[in-house]
């Protein structure tokens, strides 16, 4: 169901030194902020090229764009349920925005009584936790200190609110340290005790391959993101079993949610599209199945071994810079697979000075800060949880100052077209920035020619 469990020999070709080309337009960056969004395929924009001149509203007339952009549209889903293995005739593909957007009609399609738990572990990104504080009673099995997750806990707390629980939330790999949890063995669990499972595949299915169904076990619920695959057009899909979307009146009503409407009533059509209300994200839809395509035709186990190779590459280069601290597993050599997710701190330079260095002066993209995951970030920074009274300090400091920082950490995160050559750059730029921390004589100047590239490529992008 997850990596642990695709060991079976591929019929696939392998994956040549080559990964497929992406749309890069700035030679001589070197991005290594794939978690946060990844470029797209040029497989993808030719797709949504190709999709373009036929472009039509689904469901919405009769002329050729419209009928074929519903074809199309339809076409989509039974893409993104091949990529997960799901079953056309059980299992219903609900496009959004992106995962949170979809994470948000999840917890309103579940019909939740007072007092139901929602389960969530403390490795989760806020867009798997803050939905469901709104739905139902939150109850969060703690992340160790190293950001992993006990199955033992999961169970105890399971055991603990049995008959309460209605669905396990959880991340299919931490954003913030690339950790996966045993989501087979999870699913298992929630079920026996009478929970489904909803995993957030946001950090995972551009990394490592994952099923709906693996024999007798299932995920309830499975949503991910385009801008985190190579499909950056604005879209997202959520799946599972057609009739847990047909219980509650949609998150979001509109155009498109219903069959009959009359001055006082109205009446929801089925899953899907009682959950997308107004004109579909088409072209969305389109990038989002063709970068499904795309990861099928590799062989995921070879694009997941390039990228264990290239995180304990990191992980050794890092590890070797004085004061620096690395967060998450120390398990160095990955005995425990893990998605190439690398966080650390370098002592005595605030995380955000870091990123700005690496950027400026190295011409490296990382991101820093909490990575929208602040109870996580928290727990691995050793401090303590706020009091109340901290708490209120904080949140009234911070409103009143726009770029106030919360405590936090910086992130490289690894995409399918890293190279060992960005990951030793990367070490290289630290060993210098630990050495001498003082921003550099030219970072000012650097800072200009940075605002006035940024300001020549908007430029571009209108003026044809
Ligand atoms: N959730 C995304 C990240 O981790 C945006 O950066």
């Amino acid at each position: 169901m997850n990596a642990s469990s695709r060991t079976a020999p591929s019929a696939k070709p392998p994956l040549d030194d080559k990964p497929p080309p992406l749309c890069e337009g700035t030679p001589g960056y070197v991005n290594l902020d794939h978690a946060a969004t990844t470029p797209a395929l040029v497989v993808v924009k030719q797709a949504v090229e190709a999709a373009l001149p036929y472009y039509g509203g689904v469901h919405r007339g009769s002329g050729l764009p419209s009928e074929l952009s519903t074809e199309l549209y339809q076409r989509c889903r039974l893409e993104v349920l091949q990529f997960l293995g799901g079953d056309a005739l059980r299992h219903v593909v609900v496009f959004g925005r992106n995962t949170t957007d979809l994470i948000n009609v999840l917890s309103h399609s579940i019909a939740f009584e007072p007092g139901d738990v929602v389960l969530v572990t403390g490795l989760e990104h806020h867009s798997n936790d803050l939905p469901w504080r709104r739905v139902a009673r939150v109850v969060r099995v703690e992340a160790d200190a190293q950001g992993g997750l006990s199955e033992d806990a999961v169970e105890a707390c399971l055991k603990r609110h049995q008959g309460r629980v209605r669905l396990l939330a959880v991340t299919g790999a931490s954003n913030v340290t690339g950790y996966m949890p045993d989501i087979g063995l999870l699913a298992d669990l929630a079920h026996r005790y009478g929970a489904k499972i909803f995993v957030d595949a946001a950090q995972l299915v551009a990394h490592r391959s994952l099923r709906l169904v693996t024999g007798e076990r299932e995920l309830d619920f499975v949503a991910f993101s385009g801008h985190k695959m190579y499909a950056p057009f604005g879209s997202g899909a959520l799946v599972g079993a057609r009739e847990s979307f047909e219980q509650r009146p949609p998150f979001a009503s509109g155009g498109g949610t219903v069959s009959v409407v009359t001055p006082d009533r109205q009446s929801w059509l089925n899953a899907p599209h009682r959950q997308e209300a107004g004109t579909p994200n088409l072209l969305g839809a389109v990038a989002l199945a063709r970068a499904c395509r795309a990861l099928t035709s590799l062989d995921l186990r070879v694009v997941a071994e390039r990228e264990r190779t290239l995180t304990r590459r990191a992980l050794r280069g890092l590890r070797a810079i004085p004061g620096l601290t690395l967060y998450g597993s120390p398990d160095l050599e990955l005995r425990r697979d893990r998605v190439g997710i690398v966080p650390f701190n370098l002592q005595g330079v605030e995380h955000g000075e870091v990123a700005e260095a690496l950027a400026l002066d190295h011409g490296i993209g990382v991101r820093s800060g909490c990575f929208c995951a602040q109870p996580l970030v928290t727990r691995l920074l050793g401090r303590p949880e706020l009091s109340s009274l901290e708490y209120l300090a904080l949140t009234r400091s911070l409103r009143n100052q726009p770029d106030g920082r919360m405590p936090g950490m910086v992130r490289a995160s690894l995409g399918l077209c890293t190279s060992e050559e960005d990951i030793d750059r990367l070490c290289r730029a630290l060993a210098e920035i630990a050495a001498d921390p003082r921003p550099s004589r030219r970072r000012d100047e650097r800072r200009r020619q940075r605002r006035a590239e940024i300001a020549r490529l908007i430029m571009g992008v209108f003026a044809p």
